[in-house]
């Protein structure tokens, strides 16, 4: 594509040169850790992932004569909350890509190290619909499951069917589910049969539990609200060709004044260590300044996935002030982690925005999570957690 600027016009034309020149100096740059860190995690300096690394031939028709002002025939917003995985020494994230028409799909994005030179392959997931047809999906989390298959479970959102004619905004979440073998073919398989209302958030764990599936959930009322549901479920499902939840318990509830006080919802699939599967989650929580998104982490027992052992108080990670700012404002949210030789990668996103890396390793997060004080509810209770600290110290400070 060679547009020429024509004489009389005032905007830019770009060219086939700046298009791609511009493209490929993104996905070249090279990425490297913030000096500073607290110890916990490190945070990578650039986005790995933004609306501009969408290859250019899904934006533009690259025909000069079809296309004589070079525009974009379809526009790109953002690009966050992946699913990730390492596949075939590959690592792959699974996209949420959402275009100007506020549509949300999938596309996989792959890099050699996973930190640097992450770039979409060369078209996006075509998901197989089912009889009644998803409107919108998003927020994937993959999982590979001991039964052979790597399971994506996602969002899919209709129009409510109940709501007045008026309310065109009332929708209906559930989790839709697919499955593959290579990440290139998938099959469909129908949503989560659940009988406790609307579902976001859903999780599939890696291993069987007494022969069954497991399942964790985010069981609400509403589209937005959780209502009376409230907190990370876990339920069973016998059979994935008909994946009805059975015995669905919230392990993981939400609690008055802390980070997941108004909702909460799992992250990735859990992380099997020595002590115990390490969970990683987002809470959400009410403030004058609109609802603010932070990560937390928590362990669970290996003889009991139900059972919560260790529960840092607080948050794991929150917006830094760059990432608070975007389209919605003050979100930090996580679906994909990859472990692999003990370090973990955490790939997460920002005010719905963009995907970042924070860079941990096992050791250091199970650290993190079995020694970081626990939640008193109360803030005697958190004077008290740094007096215990400032007896420990003494003579060290
Ligand atoms: O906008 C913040 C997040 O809101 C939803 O998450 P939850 O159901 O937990 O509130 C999702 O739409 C998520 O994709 C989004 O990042």
């Amino acid at each position: 594509m060679k547009i020429k600027k024509k004489s009389d016009d005032k905007v830019p034309i770009a060219t086939h040169e700046t298009i791609f020149g511009e493209y490929n100096s993104l996905i070249n740059r090279k990425n490297f850790p913030l000096n500073r860190s607290n110890g916990v995690y490190q945070r990578y300096k650039y986005p790995i992932l933004t609306a501009d690394h969408v290859p250019p031939h899904w934006k533009y028709d690259l025909d000069e004569a079809a296309n004589p002002f070079a525009m974009e025939r379809i526009g790109i917003n953002a690009t966050f909350n992946p699913g990730a995985i390492k596949y075939n020494n590959r690592y792959l994230l699974m996209v949420r890509v959402e275009g100007s028409d506020r549509k949300s799909f999938f596309a996989v994005a792959e890099s050699p190290d996973g930190i640097n030179n992450f770039k979409f392959w060369n078209e996006p997931v075509k998901l197989p619909q089912l009889e009644d047809p998803d409107v919108n999906v998003y927020d994937m989390r993959l999982t590979q499951h001991e039964d052979g298959w790597i399971y994506g479970i996602f969002c899919t959102e209709r129009k409510d069917p109940s709501a007045p004619k008026t309310n065109t905004s009332s929708a209906v979440a559930n989790a839709g589910i697919v499955r593959t073998k290579d990440l290139e073919t998938w099959e469909r398989l129908p949503d989560l049969i659940s009988t406790s209302g609307q579902q976001r958030n859903v999780v599939m764990h890696p291993e069987f539990v007494d022969g069954k599936y497991a399942v964790y959930t985010r069981p609400q009322d509403g589209f937005i609200t959780v209502g009376k549901g409230g907190g990370i479920g876990l339920g069973y499902i016998d059979d994935m060709e008909f994946p009805e939840v059975q015995n669905e318990t919230i392990i993981n509830p939400k609690i008055y004044h802390t980070v997941f006080e108004l909702k909460n919802g799992l992250g990735p699939a859990p992380i099997k260590t020595k002590q115990g599967w390490l969970h990683l989650a987002h809470g959400v929580r009410n403030t004058a300044g609109g609802l603010r998104y932070t990560l937390y982490m928590f362990m669970t027992s290996l003889k009991d996935i139900s059972k919560i052992t260790y529960q840092p108080a607080g948050y794991f990670m929150a917006p830094n002030y760059e990432e608070t700012v975007g389209d919605v404002p003050n979100v930090l949210f996580a679906n994909g982690w990859i472990e692999n030789n003990g370090e973990v990668f955490i790939y997460y996103a920002s005010s719905d925005t963009r995907i970042h890396l924070a860079v941990s390793s096992v050791e250091r997060l199970v650290d993190y999570v079995m020694n970081t004080p626990q939640d008193t509810y109360k803030s005697a209770g958190s004077v008290n957690n740094i007096f215990n600290l400032i007896e420990k110290n003494k003579g060290l400070y």
